[in-house]
């Protein structure tokens, strides 16, 4: 009888050093799903950074419009404002509903208003009859 004891060990020896060495390769990694990174939203630009100023001391008001519908000048500048339309408008400072500082009145075609600006900042104004027209004097230092 051919002694057989070690065939057992030997072969649970095998079966443990198979287990140990694909233990050791470990499974087949799971391919980690490539993430794409969601682009962070840009912020919307402020609608000012927008905004093409027109220079010179003049606005024309033609098709119901201002031009240019913003204004830079310096501080104590006057500026003038033709009504070019064959229609009457108005300059007015503020918005519709929010009204404050200067105005024009109802100013007729080929009419002209001036306004001195001697204070640096932002003036937006309005036609108080067409009120969807707005404009913009911005005065510098
Ligand atoms: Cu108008």
């Amino acid at each position: 009888m051919t002694p057989r004891p070690f065939r057992l060990p030997q072969a649970l020896v095998y079966w443990l050093s198979l287990c140990l060495a694909l233990a050791g390769c470990g499974p087949a990694p799971t391919p980690t799903p490539t993430v794409t990174p969601t682009p962070e939203p840009r912020p919307t630009a402020a609608p000012t950074a927008a905004i093409t100023f027109g220079e010179g001391l003049a606005v024309q008001i033609s098709g119901q419009s201002y031009q240019p519908k913003a204004l830079r000048v310096a501080a104590h500048s006057l500026v003038t404002w033709t009504n070019a339309d064959p229609e009457e408008h108005s300059i007015t400072q503020g918005e519709p509903g929010n009204r404050s500082g200067f105005d024009s009145g109802i100013l007729e075609p080929n009419e002209t208003f001036t306004f001195t600006f001697d204070e640096p900042g932002d003036y937006p104004y309005f036609c108080r009859i067409h009120n969807e027209m707005r404009g913009l004097v911005r005065v510098t230092e």
